[in-house]
């Protein structure tokens, strides 16, 4: 069954929700809301990934994200921690985190794999070419589904090494990093290679500029319809979450692909 992790970024610039939930309390209270909408999971963020952002410094970073991380954790809530930094990891692993996310799937620094190996927490190893004020100078590919495969199992088989058991890892393609608009549409169109990967598949599309670019250049928060739309195409291929900034709408598309898939798994190619 698809999960629907909601996104707080506690960020003053991310392109979507970026600046609204600085403050660790507006932070909590939102991801109370999204959690009361059907998310089973919040993915906390305290580094914009936006293309062209500029890098914050780690104890910004951390500053940013442990005091919410700790809260929510007491409540019980399965946090996920969206960095690339080590230091920020262990550190949210200490406050609770159930999830490190690590957009560069282990690639931006290297003692990341090193802190999740020691922990139990699980493992999210995204596509990454590099970091966001030069990944869009990225995007040359033959055959960006081969090679998005391809550039993943390498850090697949890094996370591996390093000791974190294969089923803590989940695998997402990274769209809108190092892609254009097409290519994220070719990845989308063949999930079901990554699902072939054989880990538990997480998909970021919300509100992304592909779906604005397709909607003649419609603003952020116009895009969830078409997120929803992108997250009942992800449920039908059966992904482990699609990681969204509003709720609602995507856990209703969720639901509809279960009931669709309830009396026999749905073919997709
Ligand atoms: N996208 C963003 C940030 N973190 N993490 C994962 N695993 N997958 C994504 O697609 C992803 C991510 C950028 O979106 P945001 O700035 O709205 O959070």
């Amino acid at each position: 069954m698809t999960l629907v992790m909601g996104i707080v970024n506690v960020t003053p610039d991310s392109f979507s929700d970026g600046g609204r939930y600085l403050d660790p309390e507006q932070a909590v209270l939102h991801a109370r809301g999204l959690l009361a909408e059907g998310a089973s999971l919040i993915d906390v963020g305290g580094e914009s990934t936006r293309p062209g952002a500029q890098r914050v410094s780690g104890p910004e970073e951390l500053a940013r994200v442990v005091p919410v991380v700790r809260q929510l954790a007491a409540d019980g809530v399965r946090v996920s921690v969206d960095t690339m930094r080590a230091s920020v990891a262990e550190a949210a692993i200490d406050a609770g985190a159930a999830i490190i996310n690590d957009v560069s799937g282990g690639r931006a620094d290297s003692a990341m794999l090193e802190v999740v190996a020691a922990s139990n927490v699980d493992f999210v190893v995204m596509h990454w070419r590099a970091h966001s004020d030069r990944m869009q100078n990225e995007t040359a590919y033959r055959d960006v589904v081969a090679e998005v495969a391809g550039e993943l199992s390498v850090q697949l088989d890094q996370a591996l090494r390093a000791g974190i058991a294969s089923e803590r890892i989940i695998v997402d393609p990274g769209l809108g990093f190092a892609k254009t608009w097409d290519h994220n549409w070719t990845l989308l169109r063949h999930l079901d290679r990554f699902q072939a990967m054989g880990h538990r598949i997480l998909v970021g599309a919300s509100r992304k500029a592909f779906l604005g670019e397709l909607l003649g250049g419609r603003e952020t928060e116009g895009r969830d319809g078409a997120t929803a739309a992108v997250s009942f195409w992800a449920a039908l291929h059966d992904v482990w979450a699609v990681r969204t900034h509003e709720v609602t709408a995507q856990a209703d598309a969720v639901a509809v692909a279960r009931r669709l898939a309830r009396e026999a798994p749905l073919t997709i190619t």
